[in-house]
């Protein structure tokens, strides 16, 4: 990583679409560390990621973003301090169908400094399947806490989506404390 090079950290619960979104827009194959998924009864999907997700893209010449994706499951909460250390800034995924969205917003939030320590954005998945939660209340939800943050309806799939994330990141970062950036 050069002088230059950000660090972005992708993170949310289980199935939330963090190793999706890494794989979306990363320039080169991502790094996955997905196994078998023992976990079926929290989230129903094959794979998890137990350790990172990694991905690069290039935002100028010499110059990348290192994408970062944490484990979402709670048992590895040891890594959220490892991965979230030195990022310039931080990306939540949400997936407003789960019935706890809003408890997995807080925990999220709240364990990767709400913000304050380096830019947030969230990103909430499925806003359109039934009985998901709408974007707002996840919007109020944050106000509650006394924190304005972007809050976008994306499809991790979408490499466009992805990117409007971590351009919103890229822009909150040149507007506020440049002297995040790290090395
Ligand atoms: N149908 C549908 N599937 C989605 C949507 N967003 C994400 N997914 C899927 O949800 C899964 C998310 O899994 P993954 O990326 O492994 O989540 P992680 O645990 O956060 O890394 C993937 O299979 C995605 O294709 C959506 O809006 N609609
Ligand atoms: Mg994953």
């Amino acid at each position: 990583m050069n002088e230059q090079d950000f660090k972005i950290v992708f993170t949310g619960p289980m199935g939330a679409g963090k190793t999706t979104a890494i794989a979306a827009i990363s320039d080169e194959p991502p790094v996955s560390t997905d196994v078998v998924n023992t976990d079926r009864a929290v989230f129903d999907k094959a794979l998890t990621t137990v350790g990172l997700d990694y991905g690069r893209i290039a935002i100028a010449a010499g110059q990348h973003v290192h994408l970062y994706g944490t484990p979402g499951q709670l048992r590895y909460r040891f890594l959220w301090g490892i991965l979230g250390n030195n990022a310039a800034g931080v990306i939540v995924l949400i997936d407003a169908s789960q019935a706890d969205a809003l408890v997995q917003l807080d925990a999220f939030v709240e364990a990767f400094g709400s913000g304050k320590r380096a830019p947030v954005v969230v990103g909430v998945g499925r806003s359109d399947q039934a009985g998901a939660l709408a974007l707002d209340a996840f919007v109020q939800r944050l106000e509650r806490h006394g924190l304005t943050l972007p809050v976008f309806g994306v499809d991790v799939r979408r490499r466009d989506d992805v990117l409007l994330l971590v351009d919103t990141l890229l822009c909150l970062l040149e507007l506020g404390d440049i002297g995040r950036k790290i090395v």
